[in-house]
């Protein structure tokens, strides 16, 4: 937990001018607007309407009120299931390889196997949903018989990374009943969020068991015997109250610093270099915010526009982190973000003089088997990025990232070729080189008919391991209607932008493109689904309006061919989502629709006028809510991709008719994901004073350090993961963030959360 020194009264010898150019209603708390005196000299002029310092600058330490949610009570059972209900409670099903069902019959808890498979988790049940204090002394127990005899193991174990057991034990089991009993101190860290098992698979040094029969559990209990040694149980840290963007401001950007105290009503500005004040300020009007279900104030401090590095010291509630003003402070973090793309290669030795710590040789490269195929033939599928902490390779959000970089490369022109990869300095813009290692891959995953199959993953995610010791037959997942739209969108954009570096691969993509059109043509839109044995990520998405508008409005912005015309006014008619989502993306066809030259006027009007009144809707929204997002209180699984996302739009929108507070706005977006948001964060990592270290990213959790200039997912107001439900357990949904490993819904990284930071940094540059 974070906690505030508590410091002596900072009394201010003197006052200053303030400058209020962008925001010129706030005042001192009195209300009163008397001159003051000037005693730091800037460079630039502030002048101001008057604040005036009272002198009180006590910065008060922060009263630590423990959380004993998670503190252990003597006899508490943090488990206890006698099935008498019928129910298996919260119990759940793994198979890694083998095959089994549950079932409660007749008060027990039955464990039917037909095949253990050849891992110890082969077959296993596990229950999340309890805490494991140090120090404190626990009681394992159940009683458990088998038709069979043969050995289980059960486990309390760490939920993640190298799942290894706080405790365990092995059991021999048969037909007689047994009552086993197990009593351990928990010698580890504290864990909110332990898994327990019992793996029924092929246990390592046992004979295996080939045939099938039951195993049956009964009176399940995880009990605290002795908790006089416990230590507390810390949930996720305290967040800064006083939040500003810890990588910076341009000069003359607006900029503000907003604080979660009520109490604050003043702030002043420090220069870490010299201790010397440069401004000092008011508060704003408390503004309630729903997305952090507190009281905020906004401080405005546009008019430092010095450079240098600073920290905000805000009275009572103490200091934020540094930040800097000054032009190309995101020069070395824009490098990293779009070099993370590269770190995420699959199927090519990375260079170490690029990926430091994080170089391997090539993974995945043996052939895949296609799901479904009577042949055991392998295809060649190697390539594209590794989608995230995961090593799999989709073809949704993989188009929606290259369309990002894309789309940067052609609204800015930005043509850098020498940002650092393998292909740096070879005459092609980096972005687009970048794009293409994905383009390649693509064009490997589609059929000889024009389908595009959906992934390529193992039948299930990878242990915690490096991307070359994945070494599970590689499968290719069915084609799905959205990869084939998807790919035909992103084919046909990529047929023109190439052009002019590369003809022969140009008039690929456009063949690659036409071709999956046809064969959506000739579809009906349906969703994808999980084959039953594959669980690697879905990305489902069964409304396909947008996923059929945007491929028809590349093909038709990119041939002006009749037929596509066609096809575009119908499925403009139609009901389509708009968005910059891997699931919604309707926004990328209105836009180059905006964008394009040559094409139907009507479709090109109709196409503008809907993605700024989109713009106007959430820009009306960000001016109304505290952090200055369109949010509300809607903090999905990945929701900084959707500020991101929403940063982007908004220079998009700038692109079709130039605004200002579309850019300022943009800006906004920019300096909530560097720290202006209600944890504090700056959610890229390696970058700011507190920024996540612990990702759930397996290169990086296995060699136990960050790969930098990764956008992580971010708050997830759903608590979609068992560490995240324990400790985010009633936080706001903005607040609903933790730098865990184990949380894989808010600390996962992936390209498409990275490649619209792209664009936005690109559109700033
Ligand atoms: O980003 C995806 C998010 O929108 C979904 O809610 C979530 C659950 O379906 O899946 C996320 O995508 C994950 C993918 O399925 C597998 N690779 C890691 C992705 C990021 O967590
Ligand atoms: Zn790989």
């Amino acid at each position: 937990m974070r906690r505030f020194k508590k410091a002596t009264a900072l009394a201010m010898a003197f006052a200053m001018t303030f400058s209020m150019a962008a925001c010129g209603k706030k005042t001192g708390d009195d209300g009163s607007t008397g001159d003051t005196e000037a005693v730091v000299e800037t460079t630039e002029e502030i002048t101001t309407e008057a604040f005036v310092d009272d002198g009180d600058w006590t910065i008060t330490e922060e009263e630590i009120v423990e959380n004993d949610r998670f503190t252990t009570v003597e006899g508490a059972e943090l488990i206890g299931l006698d099935f008498e209900d019928g129910s298996a409670g919260k119990i759940t099903t793994y198979v890694n390889g083998g095959s089994f069902d549950m079932a409660v019959e007749e008060g027990e808890l039955a464990c039917n196997i037909t095949n253990t498979g050849a891992v110890e988790h082969g077959c296993q049940i596990y229950l999340d949903g309890f805490t494991m204090a140090q120090g404190c002394v626990y009681t394992m127990a159940f009683d458990v018989r088998s038709t069979l005899e043969r050995e289980v193991e059960w486990r309390v174990q760490i939920n993640g990374g190298d799942y290894h057991a706080y405790a365990k034990d092995r059991v021999k089991v048969g037909p007689e009943s047994q009552h086993v009993s197990y009593e351990f101190t928990m010698e580890e860290n504290s864990d909110p969020a332990p898994r327990f098992v019992v793996n029924m698979g092929a246990l390592e040094g046992t004979d295996p068991v080939a045939e099938a029969h039951s195993i049956y559990f009964d009176n399940i209990s995880l009990s605290v015997t002795d908790s006089s040694n416990a230590q507390i149980i810390e949930g996720a840290p305290l967040p800064i109250k006083v939040k500003v963007n810890q990588i910076g401001y341009a000069p003359d950007d607006v900029k503000t610093v907003i604080t979660t105290s009520k109490d604050d009503n003043k702030f002043k500005i420090v220069d870490v270099d010299t201790d010397e004040v440069v401004y000092m300020q008011g508060y704003g009007d408390l503004i309630y915010d729903a997305s952090v279900a507190s009281n905020v104030k906004q401080g405005d401090f546009t008019a430092l526009k010095t450079p240098g590095r600073y920290k905000v010291i805000s009275a009572p509630s103490g200091e934020s982190y540094e930040f800097s003003i000054g032009d190309g402070l995101y020069d070395d973090i824009y490098r990293d973000v779009v070099l993370m793309l590269y770190r995420q290669r699959c199927g090519t030795a990375l260079d170490e003089s690029i990926a430091g710590d994080f170089a391997h040789e090539a993974c995945h490269a043996d052939g895949a088997v296609v799901y479904g195929s009577a042949s055991s033939a392998t295809v060649d599928v190697s390539g594209g990025w590794h989608d995230a902490g995961d090593y799999g390779r989709y073809v949704v959000p993989g188009a929606k990232t290259v369309q990002d970089l894309l789309l940067a490369y052609e609204d800015y022109g930005y043509a850098a070729d020498d940002i650092g990869i393998p292909e740096s300095g070879n005459g092609t813009p980096d972005l687009l080189d970048e794009a293409r290692y994905e383009l390649e891959w693509m064009f490997k995953m589609q059929t000889e008919d024009g389908g595009v199959y959906h992934k390529v993953t193992g039948d299930v995610f990878p242990e915690t391991v490096l991307a070359v010791d994945e070494t599970a037959q590689m499968i290719v997942s069915p084609v799905s209607y959205a990869a084939t739209a998807d790919f035909a969108a992103v084919m046909a954009k990529a047929s023109v932008v190439y052009k002019e570096f590369d003809g022969d691969f140009a008039a690929k993509c456009g063949e690659a493109a036409a071709k999956a059109f046809d064969y959506i043509s000739k579809e009906t839109p349906t969703g994808f689904e999980n084959p039953e044995e594959i669980v690697t990520g879905e990305y489902p998405d069964s409304v396909l309006g947008d996923e059929t508008l945007w491929s028809a409005a590349e093909l038709y912005i990119t041939t002006k061919d009749a037929k596509y015309l066609d096809a575009l006014k119908a499925a403009l008619d139609a009901n389509y989502q708009l968005g910059l989502g891997w699931a919604t993306i309707g926004s990328y066809a209105i836009y180059d629709l905006a964008k394009a030259e040559g094409i139907d006027a009507d479709v090109q009007a109709a196409a503008k006028e809907k993605l700024l009144a989109k713009a106007d809707e959430m820009l009306g929204k960000c001016e109304k809510e505290a952090f200055f997002m369109c949010q509300a209180t809607s903090y999905p699984w990945g929701s900084n991709m959707s500020i991101a996302n929403n940063g982007m739009f908004l220079l998009m929108a700038n692109n079709i008719s130039e605004n200002p507070k579309y850019v300022e706005y943009a800006k906004k977006h920019r300096d909530y994901i560097f720290g202006v948001n209600g944890t504090g964060y700056c959610y890229v990592t390696g970058y700011g004073t507190l920024s996540p270290e612990h990702t759930h990213h397996r290169p990086s959790q296995v060699l136990g350090k960050t790969m930098p200039g990764m956008l992580v997912g971010g708050p997830d107001g759903n608590l979609e993961d068992p560490y995240a439900a324990a400790v985010l357990f009633g936080y706001a949904p903005a607040l609903a963030y933790v730098d865990n490993e184990q949380s894989f819904s808010c600390n996962e990284i992936t390209i498409y959360w990275n490649s619209p930071l792209i664009y936005l940094l690109t559109g700033l540059k």
